[in-house]
């Protein structure tokens, strides 16, 4: 039974996670960054050093093909791979692990002669962690980018991805050019940490993805009056900073009651403005992210969010802004890739569960295009977006074995 080299494998995980090391572990890799053109680079040598045939589109995705050399329905191809951009202070296998993987698959099955009837390729999707619009390169990919917005995208901070990509040497105007022609892609299929701590605390070694969440993100803000901090009585003031401040612990206690119990919610951007000491906040902004695996549910959620930003602002005096940033639907992974790695748990011994990823990933743009699906392995401590994120060595071989079985399962 052939297998991947584990060892190879392992020197490209320490290799990638080079580029943008942090010095006390972790790394920070935002797509188009300096430190992410040179891991593109890197990846695109050992590409080709591994016998694939290589390429990048218009919307920065890197490519590796086993037997093909630019997608078309003529020839409908396997495609696996994730991403190898980060968030800030990120670990070094979310998106890393899937591509890597991918690629000493691929190289295994080239290496190995191994029978496939289809080609096969990895990809390395643009910004899928979003910093300028979430799971960017895969839904170019698949014709879910509304071309419209793509000159006003813009990371929190203001920078925008046209001019992001043009410091790279990508040109944002033509992006839809990257779109994949109809029937190019045979099947999907991703490997990536779990990222929580469910196969960890069940002891299951793989998690075969069933549908995976939602997210919403949407931008409030509460406009009041800038003020003097130390003259304005305290009943005059109109404070933008408090109304999102009362906002963010109601909207918590929102979804995590009327959320179905797998809904979850997070303020992890906040910003105050004039944002100085001694001046009454005129305004105060969050970044809303809501997530889950039922769209109706997510649906309603977000419409009691905005009835809760209403009434929030009209108690405190306050002008309120609800701007809708970017909303990805739940996925239903197919079921013949789910059968897929079931059969390669099956011939490599190893025991699986089926799961709901709760994080969002390129899979779900794939399976609108495809018969998608994903692999988990766990991760220790459920940790990860965080510089402690990790998997055990055996747990990264045996999800990349899993990978390289269901690979040859889908490309018989
Ligand atoms: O945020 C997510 O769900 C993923 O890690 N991009
Ligand atoms: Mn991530
Ligand atoms: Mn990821």
């Amino acid at each position: 039974m052939i297998t991947v080299s584990a060892s190879r494998l392992q020197s490209r995980i320490e290799a990638l996670a080079g580029f943008g090391a942090l010095p006390g572990g972790g790394v920070t890799r935002p797509c188009w960054s300096p430190q992410h053109e040179q891991a593109r680079a890197w990846l695109t040598r050992e590409l080709s050093a591994a016998g694939l045939e290589t390429w990048v589109d218009r919307a920065g995705n890197v490519f590796g093909g086993l037997g093909l050399h630019a997608f078309g329905a003529d020839a409908p191809a396997v495609l696996t791979g994730s991403h190898i951009d980060t968030v800030p202070e990120g670990g070094i296998l979310d998106g890393a692990l899937g591509v890597l993987a991918g690629l000493e698959a691929l190289e295994t099955i080239r290496e190995t002669n191994a029978p496939h009837r289809r080609p096969l390729a990895v990809a390395a999707w643009s910004d899928e962690e979003g910093r300028y619009g979430s799971l960017f390169g895969s839904r170019t990919f698949c014709g879910r980018l509304d071309l419209t917005r793509v000159e006003a995208m813009a990371a929190v901070d203001g920078e925008r991805l046209v001019d992001a990509m043009a410091r790279a040497g990508f040109d944002a105007r033509r992006v839809a050019e990257a779109q994949a022609p109809a029937g190019a892609v045979a099947a999907y299929v991703e490997l990536h940490i779990e990222q929580g701590p469910r196969l960890e605390e069940a002891g299951i070694p793989i998690g075969i993805v069933d549908s995976i969440v939602g997210v919403r993100r949407t931008r409030v803000a509460f406009v009041g009056q800038a003020d003097h901090a130390g003259t304005t009585p305290m009943e005059r003031r109109r404070d933008g900073f408090l109304g999102a401040a009362e906002y963010a612990l109601k909207a918590r206690d929102l979804v995590v009651k009327h959320g179905g119990g797998k809904s979850v919610t997070n303020i992890g951007v906040v910003r105050v403005h004039p944002g100085v000491t001694n001046i009454v906040p005129a305004r105060g902004e969050l970044v809303h992210e809501m997530r889950g695996p039922d769209a109706e549910t997510l649906a309603r959620l977000d419409r009691r969010a905005a009835a809760l930003a209403r009434s929030v602002a009209r108690r405190r005096r306050l002008e309120v802004e609800i701007q809708p940033m970017t909303a990805t639907t739940p996925a239903a992974c197919a079921a013949r890739v789910q059968r897929a790695i079931e059969q390669a748990c099956r011939t490599l011994g190893l025991r699986s569960t089926h799961l709901y990823s709760a994080a969002g990933h390129d899979a779900q743009n794939l399976a609108a295009i495809t018969d998608a699906g994903m692999i988990f392995i766990p991760s220790k401590g459920g940790r990860s977006h965080r510089v402690d994120e990790t998997s055990d060595r055996e747990a990264i071989e045996r999800g990349a074995n899993v990978l390289l079985h269901t690979l040859l399962l889908l490309a018989a």
